[in-house]
C-alpha cells in the first residue's frame, strides 16, 4: 500500500531522521523507531486518535513548536515529538534520565505570616503549587502566588461565599487575592484552562 500523501515512512526515511537527531537525542532514537515500526505506516495507531492530536497540536502547541507536518512555524518541536512518541503508548513511569528530567520541587504546606499565605506556582511549570494545602488565622487574607514559569497562572480562592480570582501572571508574575475570610475551609485554585483539574487546587483551613 503506498502511504497518503504527505506521510512519510520505511526504512531509508528512519535511517535519515536518526543521521539529523542531535546526539543528547540518540538515547530516544530506538524506543521511537520501535514505535514507529510497530505503528507503520498508517494513521491507525492502537491507543490514540491521530487526527485529533494533530488538531490540538496546531491549535495548542504549533504556535511555539515546528512541526513540518502539521505545517506549524517556531521553535523546533523534534524533542517533544520524539518523547511523545516513546511514551504514548507505554504504561507505567518514565526511567533513568527521563524520570529526573522534571526537578521535584519542594511542596509542604503553607502557614499565613502577618496575614500573608505564600503559594507559589510551581517554577518548573508543572502545573501544581507548592504548597499542597495552607493554613491561616481569620481575619484579612492575602493569598501571594508568584509564578516563576512561563505557564500562565493566577490564584483564586472559593469557599463560605467568597469567590475572588487574581490577575493570570507569568514569567515572574505575582498574583494575590485578598479577603475577609471566617473560620473554615476555603479552596485555592489556578482558573486558567483546565489546571484545577489537573492538581492546581488545595484547601485553605481557617481558624
Ligand atoms: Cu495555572
Amino acid at each position: 500500500m503506498t502511504p497518503p500523501e504527505g506521510i512519510e515512512c520505511g526504512p531509508q526515511r528512519m535511517v535519515k531522521a536518526l543521521a539529523r537527531t542531535p546526539r543528547s537525542l540518540a538515547a530516544l532514537i530506538p524506543g521511537a523507531l520501535l514505535a514507529l515500526a510497530l505503528g507503520g505506516c498508517s494513521l491507525k495507531h492502537p491507543t490514540a486518535n491521530l487526527v485529533s492530536g494533530k488538531q490540538m497540536f496546531v491549535a495548542k502547541c504549533g504556535s511555539c513548536h515546528t512541526l513540518g507536518h502539521a505545517g506549524t512555524t517556531g521553535a523546533v518541536a523534534q524533542d517533544v515529538a520524539a518523547y511523545v512518541g516513546l511514551v504514548a503508548g507505554r504504561s507505567g513511569q518514565d526511567t533513568g534520565a527521563l524520570a529526573t528530567a522534571i526537578p521535584s520541587v519542594s511542596s509542604k504546606p503553607a502557614v499565613e505570616k502577618d496575614g500573608v499565605v505564600e503559594i507559589n506556582a510551581d517554577p518548573t511549570g508543572q502545573l501544581k503549587f507548592t504548597a499542597p494545602s495552607a493554613s491561616a488565622t481569620a481575619g484579612k487574607v492575602t493569598i501571594r502566588m508568584q509564578n516563576m514559569s512561563s505557564v500562565m497562572h493566577d490564584i483564586a480562592i472559593t469557599g463560605g461565599g467568597v469567590n475572588m480570582i487574581g490577575p493570570i501572571v507569568d514569567n515572574g508574575g505575582v498574583s494575590t487575592v485578598t479577603a475577609s475570610l471566617k473560620p473554615g475551609t476555603y479552596t485555592f485554585y489556578c482558573s486558567v484552562d483546565d489546571h484545577r483539574e489537573a492538581g492546581m487546587e488545595g484547601k485553605l483551613t481557617v481558624k
